[in-house]
């Protein structure tokens, strides 16, 4: 299962960078795994992977750069407010993305990038207004030959815990800070769920989103550590020293000991204004 499981991630991160002929090996394995489990009649399940974190991490931003377009307005200040789940497909027909959102009917209608960045920012805008969340996911479909065939979901981002926000916090903000622990408690829950745990960090000895993770995943063994903003890490330290013992995972996979993966450090460029291909090209340019 471990194994399979770590394929999955090489096959997430695997499209925007594999040659074509990786690229096409891993998608005729998945597509006969796929026939397989329908001779066989076993029930399956798209690999579903979750992106979680503490607000502000670079969750929407890493998710973007993941699917190689980007989906929301990172980077204009918009938070996310509502789960924003991609069914991803793999299809070589498909030179560019096509994008189908599911209306609150259940009804799929095609749309362009553009009208959904603007259907993601209007939802997460109208919650912001109230100071509310909603649990019902944002669905898309997206089907392009650079895709993988997976779900992804992006949720928002953890607040401070309750605990931690001590006697003086407001009831209003003491209520948004469970609110959102327990949305996205719902979201990482089912078992066969992979995490993406995100941590905006310079020290892995305080564990932020971790400590949230590990009450649905307490040895993280499903679970893929993340630490985002790499580049902004670069300028932020005074000492060499502090580098080498953020990009040291020694003592962390001492304590973690079955996590599944990472950690990973991530550099997402800054995309507002920039087109999709722009985008694209410099998510590639960064990974070099
Ligand atoms: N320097 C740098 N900035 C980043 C990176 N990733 C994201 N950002 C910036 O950090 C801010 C937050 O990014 P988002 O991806 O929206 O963060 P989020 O975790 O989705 O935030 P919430 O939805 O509010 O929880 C934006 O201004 C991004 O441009 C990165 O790798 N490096
Ligand atoms: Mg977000």
């Amino acid at each position: 299962m471990r194994a399979w499981r770590l394929l999955l991630l090489l096959g997430l991160a695997g499209p925007c960078r594999c040659s074509d002929g990786a690229e096409t090996d891993l998608h005729d394995a998945h597509r006969e795994l796929e026939l397989l489990a329908q001779r066989l009649k076993v029930p399956t399940e798209l690999p579903t992977v979750v992106l979680v974190g503490h607000h502000n991490d670079g969750k929407s931003g890493l998710l973007e750069a993941l699917l190689g377009i980007r989906l929301s307005h990172v980077g204009s200040s918009i938070t996310t407010r509502r789960p924003l789940r991609i069914h991803a497909q793999h299809d070589a027909r498909f030179e560019t993305p096509v994008l189908y959102l599911t209306r609150e009917s259940g009804e799929e209608q095609a749309c362009t990038a553009s009208e959904l960045r603007a259907h993601v920012e209007a939802e997460n805008e109208r919650l912001a207004e109230r100071g509310a969340y909603d649990s019902s996911e944002i669905r898309v479909r997206l089907v392009w030959r650079h895709a993988a065939s997976l779900v992804l979901i992006d949720t928002p981002g953890l607040l401070s815990a309750p605990a931690a926000l001590g006697e003086t916090a407001d009831a209003e903000t003491v209520r948004q800070s469970e609110e959102v622990q327990a949305l996205v408690l719902k979201q990482l829950a089912p078992p066969n769920r992979l995490i993406m745990c995100l941590e905006d960090t310079s020290d892995w000895q305080v564990p932020l989103t971790r400590a949230v993770v590990q009450r649905v995943d307490p040895k993280l063994s499903r679970t893929v550590l993340v630490a985002t903003k790499l580049d902004a890490k670069l300028s932020q330290f005074s000492m060499p020293e502090d580098l080498h013992r953020l990009l040291d995972p020694r003592a962390l996979l001492a304590s973690h000991p079955d996590m599944l993966a990472g950690p990973i450090f991530t550099s997402v460029p800054p995309v507002q204004g920039q087109t999709d291909a722009a985008f694209l090209g410099a998510v590639q340019q960064q990974e070099e």
